[in-house]
């Protein structure tokens, strides 16, 4: 299986590589997620909400609002069994983190501070077609935006549709 390597206007670092460049479906190997907000602070999403990658893909979330710091954390419940999950810790403007999925299946994660405002993710990794988890204990505003995993198999990238500007986008 080839790797994937950046596909984005990185051709430095591909014509180095001997074995073919990889960019089936515009993944990169680091796949970006901001955590964005209004200026004054009255919505805040990340940027998209719901993604699909590849096993192996490293996920780099981006604090790009300037008004609040943001968390990327792993439901405790609800990623694959063999994951060890994440916690960012606050990240303040500017701020990343990043983190490497190599088990297949649907990884849900919150900001801790912005969780019942419905600053939530998806991430599926692989072929994950269904989704596993009991939704009882997820807030309601949660539950509410994110998008469900067909959505997400199906278009690869979901963004919230009152998320006007694609932050992160390669
Ligand atoms: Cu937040």
């Amino acid at each position: 299986m080839g790797r994937a390597f950046l596909c984005g206007g990185d051709g430095f670092l591909a014509a180095l590589v001997a074995s073919p460049v990889v960019c089936a479906h515009g993944w990169d190997d680091i796949f970006d997620i901001a955590m964005a907000g209004t200026a004054n602070g009255s919505h805040v999403w990340f940027d998209p909400i719901g993604l699909h990658v590849p096993v192996g893909t490293t996920i780099r979330w981006t604090n790009r609002d300037a008004g609040n710091a943001h968390t990327a954390t792993a439901y405790e419940r609800r990623i694959p069994v063999g994951s060890p999950g994440w916690d960012s810790d606050y990240l303040l403007p500017g701020e990343t983190f990043a983190v490497r999925l190599t088990e297949p299946g649907v990884y849900d994660y919150f900001c801790r501070p912005h969780e019942l405002a419905g600053m939530a993710g998806r991430i599926v990794v692989g072929a994950g077609r269904s989704l596993p988890y009991d939704d009882a204990a997820l807030p309601a505003a949660v539950l509410g935006l994110l998008p469900s995993v067909e959505e997400i198999v199906a278009r690869a990238r979901v963004a919230l549709p009152n998320a006007a500007v694609g932050l992160a986008h390669h």
